[in-house]
């Protein structure tokens, strides 16, 4: 419903209506008396007096009410109008001698305004007797009794118009409801058979302004018993106390704004009488009643009018409620199926989107994405990748809500256009600034009835007073085929929505904490590490030099007085500090294989391959190797970390080697996400189930006389592998030779870096 309400640059709060109440203009049935109390001296009174009391206005400012009204009743007065609240004084029935024993009865009502000033309202009392209280109760009764066999928003309304039909007499009496967007629509009427229906029909905001809606709030009965009749002015205008002009907020008398007595002019309608409905201290919609002629309505009936529409009304609101109960159980559900998926996923968004009930299911829409750290995971209908990324930036310089949603997106944002049929709705929750739950709905194209062309809903005239807004003159039906717009989101949706919002809120942030206490605890066990390498290169090769130097200075100083024995006791100890020498070593290798150290750059595999080899060199004449390999792909990686890595396997399968000359392939294929390179040979192999026990660190399956060296060359290699965010893993049996495999992921550890740390660095960034 487009509406352009500033179609004539005119804004409507800048106008007359801002000051209704202050009108200071009476409808002409009845009288207005300012009273000052405790006297109860007149202030200021309505200009009509001459025609009912025969005294001039002039002359009444003078009198208390006591001149004006029967004395004994007026003392009675006094002392119920000192009480704190009014309202069970009304209506008093009030005696007045016109011209010698002629008497007029009124329905006396009281309130007191916004200023603190006590009014008397009279208006000529129809009846001589207040209605009891038992015939309010049996009009309630009976409607409510109608209202046991009903279900539905529709035959509620129906039956609030029949009854008050039923009971006032009106041409027309609908009930009119307003919507979000402060447009309305009659959504039940009742009517004399040759009236034409207003059922259906939508009416603009600008018929029934804010300032008046805001005034329907705390007046909640409003009749204009002749549409036709000529305003009174009070006398004087200005109240003589406070220097300003009355607040008429809560009287019954107030004559309506010129612009809407044209509008029931055109309408053709001559008396009307509205009950304001309130939910949740909001006007909710109006009871409308109209009559082609002239008709008033006793303060009695009107209050039972009011009682009626009240009770109903009430009733009403708590079946809405509990039609609403049930789907907001089911989504309730939904809900917390939703948090345990996440909690018991790794990745809470496949918690929200793997199983049924998924996030489609919170909200009733068509398609949901989860936005996160540069990557949206989408399920259902929705937009493509690169529209959602545009939306996203639109929400993030556009929405600071913890929700937003909208059942026409493209009027808000154009480019949404292109996409309709997906995402005519959106409701969105933000997660941190740039992260958001986004769901979406399609268009539904909808006829929209109006009565009377809502984009001419009024005429804008420059007076010598000023701007005068006028109503349209016709009200014939005009048809609106409105686009661009989804079925709407239900209130238990959007909170459902802002507590799914909490959910996430908390797993993410313990997902986070948790990642933030692995990455302490890596950081810790890694320094621990280089402190140990420290102290082994330092600390430990100091006494171990010592020891050296001492054993190599007994062995050539007692060179010819020590026995064979010492010699060979002397040879052992040298053995035992190489070999400890050794093993530093390599822990000291092994230790410098960490991410910090390392740098990832584009690396032909050949090359380390070939390094490897020249440092082989000798070992390979030696044992007559014969080494071969694919051909090898450039891979994302660190070149030293390639070579030792070459070196020690191919190092390895020289040393482990059959009878046979050693044969050894380096092969190479490519796989879905990365690389696959292996390293056969034809040597002595190895037992199946010591496949997993070669890889740990100082784990040997021989002796060192039949195969020299520390146990670390493995635990290296997975190491290095396992820094490139690979596997590495053998294949063999015994007597068949091995073939160690490695797989290196396409980007490395670059890519690794995007999905994780970036991840939680940007969660609430
Ligand atoms: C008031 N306009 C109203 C009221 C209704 C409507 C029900 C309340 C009347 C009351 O309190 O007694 C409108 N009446 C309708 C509609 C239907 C109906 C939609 O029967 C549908 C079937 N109205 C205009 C324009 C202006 C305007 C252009 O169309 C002025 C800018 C003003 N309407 C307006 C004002 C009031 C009003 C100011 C308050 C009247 C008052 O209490 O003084």
């Amino acid at each position: 419903m487009d509406i352009d309400l500033q179609v004539q640059n005119i804004n409507f709060a800048d106008l007359e209506q801002q000051t209704i109440h202050l009108s200071g203009q009476i409808q002409p049935h009845g009288v207005i008396f300012v009273l000052e109390e405790p006297e109860l001296k007149i202030l200021q009174v309505s200009k009509n007096t001459s025609t009912v009391f025969g005294i001039t206005p002039e002359n009444m400012v003078q009198k208390t009410l006591e001149d004006i009204l029967d004395s004994f009743q007026v003392e009675k007065l006094k002392a119920a109008v000192a009480e704190e609240n009014q309202d069970f004084l009304n209506p008093t029935k009030l005696w007045a001698r016109k011209k010698g024993d002629e008497f007029i009865v009124f329905d006396g009502i009281f309130h007191r305004n916004p200023d603190g000033f006590l009014i008397l309202e009279l208006e000529p009392a129809i009846s001589q007797e207040n209605i009891p209280f038992l015939s309010f109760y049996h009009l309630a009764r009976a409607s409510i009794n109608q209202l046991e066999t009903t279900s539905n928003l529709k035959e509620f309304c129906q039956i609030i118009v029949n009854e008050v039909r039923k009971v006032t007499g009106f041409d027309r009496v609908m009930l009119y409801k307003f919507d979000e967007d402060g447009h309305g629509a009659v959504i039940a009427e009742e009517k004399n058979e040759n009236l034409e229906s207003y059922l259906g029909l939508h009416y603009p905001e600008s018929d029934i302004p804010k300032v008046a809606r805001k005034l329907f709030s705390s007046n909640w009965i409003r009749l204009i018993p002749d549409a036709k009749s000529q305003p009174i002015q009070l006398f004087p205008a200005i109240n003589p106390v406070s220097q300003n002009p009355l607040d008429l907020t809560f009287s019954i008398l107030r004559s309506a704004s010129p612009c809407h007595i044209e509008y029931l002019h055109n309408m053709g309608v001559g008396a009307s009488l509205t009950i304001s409905l309130i939910k949740d201290q909001k006007l909710w919609g109006l009871i409308a009643c109209h009559h082609q002629t002239p008709k008033y309505v006793s303060y009695e009936l009107r209050k039972a009018c009011e009682f009626l529409g009240r009770v109903i009304f009430s009733e009403l609101s708590t079946r809405e409620e509990t039609a609403d109960y049930d789907y907001r159980m089911k989504l309730t559900y939904v809900q917390s199926m939703l948090i345990e998926y996440m909690s018991q996923a790794d990745n809470f968004i496949e918690g929200l989107v793997k199983h049924k009930p998924n996030l489609l299911d919170l909200t009733s829409a068509q398609g949901a994405a989860v936005c996160f750290g540069n990557h949206c995971t989408v399920v259902g209908e929705t937009p493509k990748q690169e529209d959602i990324n545009f939306l996203l930036q639109w929400l993030q310089n556009n929405v600071s809500e913890e929700v937003f949603y909208t059942d026409s997106l493209a009027l808000i944002y154009g480019d949404a256009e292109r996409f309709k049929n997906v995402a005519s709705g959106l409701l969105a929750i933000p997660i941190s600034k740039k992260n958001y739950v986004l769901w979406f709905r399609p268009e539904v194209i909808q006829t929209v009835n109006w009565g009377g062309n809502p984009n001419q809903a009024f005429e804008a005239n420059q007076t010598e007073a000023g701007l005068r807004l006028s109503p349209r003159k016709s009200f014939e039906l005009w048809k609106e085929t409105v686009r661009l717009k989804s079925l709407p989101w239900k209130t238990v949706e959007v909170k459902a929505a802002l507590e799914l919002r909490k959910a996430i809120i908390n797993i993410v942030l313990r997902q986070a904490d948790e990642l933030a206490q692995l990455a302490h605890d890596l950081e810790r066990s890694n320094a621990e590490l280089k402190k140990f390498a420290y102290v082994a290169s330092h600390d430990l090769q100091e006494p171990l030099n010592q020891v050296a130097n001492y054993v190599q200075l007994l062995e050539m100083r007692y060179q010819n007085q020590l026995d064979e024995d010492a010699n060979e006791f002397i040879t052992f100890a040298v053995e035992g500090v190489s070999l400890m020498q050794t093993l530093i070593d390599d822990v000291l290798a092994y230790s410098r294989v960490d991410m910090q150290g390392i740098e990832f750059e584009l690396t032909e595999v050949e090359k380390p391959l070939n390094q490897a080899l020249a440092n082989l060199r000798t070992r390979i004449s030696e044992s007559g190797a014969v080494i071969t390999h694919d051909p090898l792909p450039t891979v994302l990686a660190d070149n030293t970390q390639l070579m030792q890595l070459f070196l020690n396997l191919i190092g390895n399968a020289i040393k482990f080697r059959s009878e046979k000359a050693p044969e050894i392939h380096v092969g190479a294929s490519r796989q879905e996400d990365g690389w696959l390179l292996s390293v056969r040979d034809n040597g002595i192999g190895i037992e199946p189930q010591f496949g997993d026990r070669i890889f740990v660190i100082f784990q040997r399956l021989h002796t060192r006389d039949e195969y020299p060296g520390t146990g670390m060359g493995l635990a290296i290699c997975k190491k290095i592998v396992e820094c490139h965010r690979g596997r590495i893993w053998v294949e063999s049996k015994l007597g068949q030779g091995a073939t160690f495999y490695m797989t290196i992921p396409l980007g490395g550890r670059e890519r690794e870096r995007r999905n994780g740390r970036k991840t939680k660095n940007n969660l609430f960034g």
